[in-house]
């Protein structure tokens, strides 16, 4: 309890004096935002409440996250895009009807972001260089794309700087840093094999503290949940192995799932399309990749919170773990599948990063395959 109130003190103290740096001249502040999209101020303390919970804060948070959202603005952020398709983008800010989230990322100080801005060639550049130098070490850096490391790939402007040097410099007046999206956490659909570009996560290229946001795309709680965290505490939440937020990518997709009665049930659907996937039945033997997944999907869902992979009648294709291209591949037949065939083609015989990837999810595939079958067995015997 004291130890709840000495941290409200502190964040309220550094919201204070957050609210007090000038915001950029064009920027809106977000009440005027939020007025203008008719949101009332009851609904965004709902969203400030779930936000807080999403942040495993406690409730005592919420006001505070609240005015986290509302300082937002006077952080400058520097989106740099390396090699993607610009889907962790397009799902934060083309949202139809956009979402409390993505309202909050529009007042964001988005210092340079080569896909929203109008400058182009030397002019682009020249914003970069100015950006960096006018927020020397109090700027966010988000990084999405994963980082061709053969030089004639990825250069960028009149002087063919790589993407890689680019990341570089930017990195090093970054206040935080965020990889944002699979790619520029893990490598992504980039660095799938053969990798022709050699294309790398950004924590193989600058070697100060990262925090990965995965997802192919992230969801856009995930990316503004973060740097709320960050505009509260000026600190890193707490990472896993992966140096993914833990309160984002703490539970697998499998435990948090609503089919998962199903699947403890033994009730599964066989082909897309069958009697099954209309009743709702969990997807493992179509493919669902849950239970070897960590994120929180079912939490947030998607395009405005409407709906997630699993939710739409597909599997989960794990794309917020590393090489999920290559080791959740084929993304509709049960990794079990594919273990068995390493195992003829002989098991640590060729370790190409397939076979790895594949031998380090072997002991899970093995129990859940195990688990899905005895409980199918004794449904089939219940149903005979
Ligand atoms: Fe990668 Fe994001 Fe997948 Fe795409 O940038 S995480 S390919 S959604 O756009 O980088
Ligand atoms: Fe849900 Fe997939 Fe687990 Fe089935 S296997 S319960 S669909 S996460
Ligand atoms: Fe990705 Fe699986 Fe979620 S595919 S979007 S982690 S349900």
């Amino acid at each position: 309890m004291k130890d709840e109130k000495q941290l409200l003190s502190k964040v309220t103290k550094r919201l204070d004096a957050l609210s007090k740096l000038p915001m950029a001249k064009e920027d809106k502040e977000l009440e005027s935002l939020l007025n203008q999209k008719g949101i009332e101020r009851r609904d965004f303390m709902k969203w400030a409440g779930a936000m807080t919970a999403a942040l495993a804060l406690p409730a005592s948070f919420t006001p505070l996250t609240a005015r986290a959202a509302e300082v937002a603005s006077r952080l400058p952020v520097i989106w740099l895009h390396m090699a993607e398709c610009t889907g962790c983008s397009e799902s934060l800010l083309r949202a139809e009807d956009p979402s409390i989230d993505s309202i909050i990322f529009d007042t964001i100080n988005l210092e340079y972001h080569e896909t929203i801005m109008a400058a182009a060639g030397y002019q682009a550049e020249h914003n970069l260089e100015n950006a960096i130098k006018k927020h020397n070490g109090n700027y966010i850096l988000m990084v999405e794309g994963g980082i061709p490391t053969i030089e004639h790939y990825l250069t960028i402007g009149a002087e063919g700087r790589t993407g890689a040097q680019t990341c570089r410099e930017a990195a090093q007046g970054a206040a935080a840093i965020f990889a944002i999206g699979t790619c520029s956490s893990f490598g992504g659909v980039q660095a799938a094999h053969p990798n022709p570009t050699s294309a790398a996560p950004l924590s193989k290229i600058i070697s100060k503290p990262i925090i990965n946001v995965p997802g192919c795309p992230p969801s856009e709680k995930n990316i503004v949940g973060n740097v709320l965290y960050f505009v509260m505490f000026g600190t890193l939440p707490a990472l896993d192995a992966f140096n993914r937020p833990k309160w984002a990518y703490g539970h697998r997709i499998h435990d948090l799932c609503e089919r998962r009665g199903h699947f403890d049930a033994g009730e599964f659907v066989q082909h897309f399309g069958d009697e099954n996937a209309q009743k709702g039945y969990c997807l493992y033997k179509v493919g669902c990749k849950g239970p070897y997944t960590f994120n929180n999907c079912s939490k947030l869902r998607f395009n405005s919170h409407t709906s997630w992979p699993i939710q739409a009648g597909h599997g989960c294709i794990g794309c917020s773990e590393p090489n999920f291209w290559d080791t959740m591949s084929p993304f509709e037949e049960p990794l079990s599948n594919k273990l068995y065939q390493t195992a003829y083609n002989g098991l640590g015989a060729d370790k190409t990063a397939d076979t790895v990837g594949t031998v380090i999810l072997a002991a899970t595939a093995i129990g859940i395959a195990a688990h899905a079958v005895v409980s199918s067995m004794t449904k089939s015997k219940t149903e005979e």
